[in-house]
């Protein structure tokens, strides 16, 4: 069956790639080649530029596991597809060797409060008459930050700061600590005290969590933007204490990377 498109009921999809140039051919190849391959790849970036979708953006990794990264943007998997290999074209055969890549979507977490949790809050909280004026203003003022939220996780249009840092992670399955076993409301109960830490790290961590099961190797993708490598290291490791993560993380490779223009890119790695 052909079909021009390959969507999803909602969200987009998000590959995070990254390569190592094989030096020894880069070299054999010449300056001019680069500049070409520059100029090639930078078109390719210049024409999926959207704030969220279709973007390719670039980056350097600096963590020694690769050298460029990029990640794709795409609501359409054929297009991300497309663009991978695209990509992937701009560099003369050999010279970019895939380290690792990870697929995965964009989704809505399963433990926001649901409107009628929050209605139930407000009225409790608040004294509210449910047929007041009051209520009603309280009403549409919560939609709003809902619509705003449910878009930002969707349709995310991640800050222009100075780092990248991505590792995917599953939730433990084991005997003793599975994830899975547990009822909706512990597993809400215990990510409140997640998203508590989390909030703290508001200004220096900006945080897209894209979800994989099915789709790669581990459960979800985490991508953490930063000014400095010290809000990466500490948002991590103060998150190692709180039970969600302690008990239930499983966490895979580590890739720290700066957020680089391509120009920037090329100078960065001497290309
Ligand atoms: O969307 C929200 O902000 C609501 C609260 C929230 C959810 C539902 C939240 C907040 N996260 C959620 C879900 Mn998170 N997050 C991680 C990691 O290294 C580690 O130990 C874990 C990796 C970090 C660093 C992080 C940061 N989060 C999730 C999920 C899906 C779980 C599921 O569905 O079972 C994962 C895998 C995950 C992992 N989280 C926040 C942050 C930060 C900084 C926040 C606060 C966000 C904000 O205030 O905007």
């Amino acid at each position: 069956m052909k079909s021009p498109k390959i969507g999803l009921d909602e969200g987009i999809h998000v590959m995070h790639l990254f390569y190592r140039i094989d030096r020894r051919l880069w070299e054999a190849n010449g300056p001019e080649r680069s500049a070409r391959t520059l100029a090639s790849t930078q078109e390719l970036l210049q024409k999926h530029a959207a704030a969220c979708y279709p973007r390719i953006a670039s980056f350097v990794n600096v963590g020694g596991k690769a050298d460029l990264a990029f990640m794709i943007y795409e609501a359409d998997l054929l297009a991300l597809g497309r663009l991978h290999r695209q990509l992937e074209a701009c560099f003369p055969p050999g010279t970019l060797t895939p380290v690792y890549s990870y697929l995965s979507v964009t989704e809505l977490p399963e433990y926001v409060t649901t409107d009628e949790e929050l209605k139930a809050r407000i009225l409790r909280q608040e004294q509210l008459d449910p047929d007041s004026e009051a209520f009603r203003t309280r009403w549409e003022e919560h939609r709003k930050r809902q619509a705003e939220y449910r878009r930002y996780r969707l349709y995310p249009e991640l800050p222009d700061w100075e780092l990248m840092g991505f590792y995917p992670m599953s939730k433990r399955r084991s005997a003793t600590d599975n994830w899975y076993a547990l009822e909706l409301d512990r597993r809400k109960e215990l990510m409140k005290g997640h998203a508590r830490v989390g909030r703290k790290y508001a200004g220096r961590i900006s945080q897209l969590i894209t979800g994989s099961t099915g789709l790669d190797d581990w459960e979800w993708g985490v991508t953490l933007m930063a000014h400095q490598a010290d809000a990466l290291k500490e948002i991590v490791y103060e998150m190692r204490f709180d039970e969600v993560s302690a008990r239930y993380g499983e966490f895979g490779p580590f890739y720290v990377n700066l957020n680089l223009d391509l120009e920037s890119a090329w100078n960065q790695l001497n290309l």
